[in-house]
């Protein structure tokens, strides 16, 4: 595995700021211990943990007026892996990547697979895309794609789908990701019990066509574009749906595609319960589907999830692995910086999760103390774990802080000048 930024100036970076970690590490390991718990085992959980980091996400996306491109932005697959290889080299948190066709499709499949390699990466679920028309299609999703009207539309819509299947699997992804804009802006404009109907015809070409180790996530989002109806507007459709599909179909859970105030952590406690949670989109919100980074905003409401997270891997012990990917859309903030705020942010929650005492928490519960119920999960959240996130990173070959060593290897002044901006040429967005 090659480093894009020189691993001697991480080592650098890590020197001049290591004595100060220490005794932050240990100050924090006496407090946890007082408390029973041991600090290396927290630092070995933290080097284990992963999230996915989205192809779309290391370009500019944009409101829904308009996008203002930033310097050096990655302008082909092969650039944004190299972004995202930065991002895991100096989180050591970001091993997957998570591709969206067709922005991210390439003929040269074994380059793809071996630009990942050289960056010690991986792609997790593969996104499709029939929310916009591409060059040269021959039928348009003005009006819908799996569920369309038209036999035509859908099929092209599920060969889409196919299509992506065989790029992923060619890659090494396990997965493909499917959120739909289909929907209605009027009442009356569709039949809505029709609309499902053909959803889920279309989705049984979909499944019939992944290989058997694979999964198919099934994203919900409450509205827009169709704003009065969705089709797969929310995690009751998308179970549903995952359910009349298969056991190869679950549901895949993006923060930012809920009502606001909407209970997320009780969703994810449901789907997990049935068998159902597939993945997760991470990213935060405070009025719709805001993309914003994770933990920006509610970052009580990240650790909640993980708390629903930890309480379903005891009870489902191994077998319990949903996908964990960011989907983020930058505006005002360099991309890399944000994505690498992000994964160090889920992380956080993870391990905070970790904190919490289960076997007091059940006793609190059970003995209907409820405020020493709130106060043991308030515990756990207010504990700052930032230390123990630093020394995983430090001994997993990362940097002690990410984006200070990032903005100091100069990366992106160095790529403003390799990458002369070229109109249209980065896919993202908000999905
Ligand atoms: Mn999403």
């Amino acid at each position: 595995m090659s480093t894009i930024i020189d691993s001697g100036l991480v080592a650098e970076h890590n020197a001049k700021l290591r004595s100060n970690l220490e005794a932050d590490y240990a100050a924090l390991g006496g407090m946890l211990e007082r408390r029973g718990q041991n600090i290396e085992q927290l630092t070995t959980l933290a080097q284990g943990f992963a999230v996915a980091v989205p192809s779309w996400g290391v370009g500019t996306g944009g409101t829904r007026f308009a996008r203002f491109p930033g310097p050096g932005e990655p302008r082909n697959i092969f650039e944004k892996m190299d972004d995202c290889g930065v991002i895991h080299q100096l989180t050591a948190a970001t091993p997957g990547v998570s591709l969206h066709f067709p922005w991210d499709k390439t003929d040269d499949v074994a380059a793809l697979r071996e630009a990942a390699t050289r960056h010690g990466l991986y792609f997790d679920a593969v996104n499709s895309n029939t929310f916009q028309d591409q060059a040269g299609q021959e039928h348009s999703y003005k009006f819908g794609s799996l569920t369309a009207a038209s036999a035509q539309v859908r099929a092209q819509a599920v060969q889409h789908n196919i299509d992506c299947i065989e790029l992923g699997h060619a890659l090494g992804s396990k997965a493909l990701t499917v959120w739909v804009g289909d929907g209605a802006n009027f009442p009356g404009q569709h039949n809505l019990r029709a609309v499902l109907e053909r959803y889920l015809d279309s989705m049984r070409g979909v499944v019939s066509a992944l290989p058997a180790d694979w999964q198919v996530f099934i994203e919900h989002k409450l509205f827009e574009p169709a704003f009065y109806a969705t089709a797969i507007a929310d995690w009751g459709t998308s179970y549903a749906c995952a359910t009349e599909l298969g056991p190869q179909a679950k549901c895949l859970v993006d923060l930012g595609h809920h009502a606001p105030n909407t209970n997320i952590e009780m969703i994810v406690a449901r789907l997990a319960q049935f068998g159902k949670l597939g993945g997760f989109h991470f990213n935060d919100s405070k009025y719709g589907d805001d993309d914003l980074d994770a933990g920006s905003i509610n970052p009580f409401q990240l650790f909640l999830v993980f708390n629903e997270l930890a309480d379903a891997a005891l009870r489902e012990g191994e077998a319990f692995k949903p996908a964990y990917m960011l989907d983020q859309s930058h505006n005002v903030t360099d991309p890399i910086e944000s994505l690498m705020s992000s994964a160090i942010e889920v992380q956080r929650a993870y391990i905070q999760s970790a904190l919490v005492d289960r076997i007091a928490l059940a006793h609190h519960q059970e003995q209907h103390d409820v405020l020493q119920s709130a106060q043991a999960l308030k515990q756990a959240f207010r504990t700052d774990v930032a230390p123990i996130l630093a020394m995983a990173r430090l001994r997993s070959g990362g940097a002690i802080d990410p984006v200070a060593a990032y903005r100091s290897s100069g990366y992106r002044r160095q790529k403003a000048e390799e990458r002369p901006a070229r109109a249209g040429a980065s896919g993202s967005g908000i999905v």
